[in-house]
């Protein structure tokens, strides 16, 4: 079993500045935005899993993929894919509506790895996040009327792929429609972290009791560490809306992308016991009603009062933010809407750059693979977007 310290998501190794897109206007159209706004601001995908991308060891490799103007297509003709993981050098994918699980081979081969049973299909919810960690893949579904964690081993070797029996680490989470958040990823404490969406139960993201609207925290084994802040809870923070994206830098610093419903979308820096307004407020409430924060540069205290404000913000259709990778030099968010990738240095968390805003039409997730590559997943194929033939894909670059 690999110590915590080696347990981290989503992170990258290269030191290398992402060239910057040019910024093209965003499509007008609203037909394809899917999930932004109301009702569905939830859509599925957010942060990275690639839990043991860092265990890999394979920080010192360097990528051999293109760069982010001409983007390698490693797979084609994924259903609704949903989050990346990868077990050693292979990426697995989990596609919403299928429930299936693939591997990708470096030859960009599509095999089912395997498919899960009761998996619910409807609206955006089915199957989103995975994770692997120490060999065993963990993933988050809708199965009738709740939401659930399971485990399987992974068993065989790359190319031969399947999962073993499968254990459940965590039921009875609420489901609804939409806003079913469902990222999963390790954190560098070496425990399970999943986002959960207000299940559009609004109120719930307020009441600690609840564990909708939260990103909560659990041991691998789904049992609630005794350091969490609410005590006998796996409430890690709350007042979230729909965050689909989480990751941490090697500073071991938290960050989640999260769907507003119809102003703004947000990054915040995610502190144990923190709450960020839902459904009191949407993005940068300053206790000001101006948009700014009269809390300190970190973006942790906004002087609000009770709610931590957003490092940063945007609105719906300029991202509709699902997954996320931190790099070591920035943070990378998949925009559905927005069809583009915001870059967030993490010296400068208020700026952001975009790159291949409408060339790839929306983006579900991005994580960072062992050689310090980005592989991203479009979102065409699930109704909201104008998916083309070899939609979805897989893209690889370097940054
Ligand atoms: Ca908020």
């Amino acid at each position: 079993m690999s110590t915590s310290s080696q347990r981290r998501a989503g992170r990258l190794l290269t030191g290398a500045a992402v060239s910057l897109a040019v910024v093209l206007p965003a499509c007008s159209s609203d037909s394809d935005s899917g999930e932004t706004a109301d009702p569905d601001g939830s859509g599925p995908g957010a942060a990275s899993a690639g839990a043991d991308s860092r265990s890999s060891g394979a920080r010192s490799q360097t990528s051999s993929a293109p760069g982010a103007d001409s983007p390698e297509v490693v797979a084609t003709g994924l259903e609704s894919p949903w989050s990346i993981a990868f077990v050693g050098q292979t990426p697995l994918v989990s596609e919403r509506n299928s429930g299936r699980i693939l591997e990708v081979s470096a030859g960009g081969d599509v095999r089912e790895v395997g498919r899960i049973d009761g998996v619910s299909a409807s609206g955006e919810a089915g199957l989103h996040g995975l994770a692997v960690d120490d060999n065993r893949l963990y993933a988050f579904f809708a199965a009738g009327t709740e939401n659930r964690i399971v485990r399987f081993d992974l068993l065989g070797e790359a190319g031969d792929l399947s999962l073993g029996e499968e254990a459940t680490i965590l039921d009875g989470l609420p489901t609804a429609n939409f806003h079913n958040g469902g990222r999963l990823a390790f954190g560098p404490d070496g425990m399970l972290y999943a986002t959960l969406g207000d299940t559009g139960d609004r109120s719930s993201a307020q009441d600690e009791e609840a564990l909708s609207g939260k990103i909560l925290r659990m041991t691998p084994e789904g049992e609630i560490p005794d350091d969490n802040p609410f005590g006998d809870s796996l409430v890690y923070s709350m007042g979230h809306r729909n965050p689909q994206g989480i990751g941490w830098d090697d500073d071991g610093k938290m960050y989640a992308s999260e769907f507003g419903q119809d102003t703004w979308d947000e990054l915040n820096i995610i502190e144990a016991g923190g709450n960020y307004g839902w459904a009191e407020v949407e993005g940068i409430a300053g206790g000001n009603g101006d948009g700014t924060s009269s809390g300190g540069s970190d973006g942790t205290d906004n002087g609000s009062g009770d709610f931590i404000d957003p490092v940063q913000q945007w609105t719906p259709d300029e991202a509709s933010p699902s997954g996320l990778a931190v790099t070591d030099d920035s943070i990378l968010i998949a925009g559905l809407r927005g069809e583009r990738l915001h870059q967030v240095p993490l010296a400068d968390l208020k700026s952001s750059s975009e790159l291949w805003t409408g060339e790839h039409g929306r983006l579900r997730d991005v994580v960072e693979a062992p050689d310090g590559s980005l592989l991203v997943l479009t979102n065409n194929t699930d109704g909201r977007g104008d998916p083309g033939a070899a939609d979805d894909r897989l893209l690889r670059f370097t940054p």
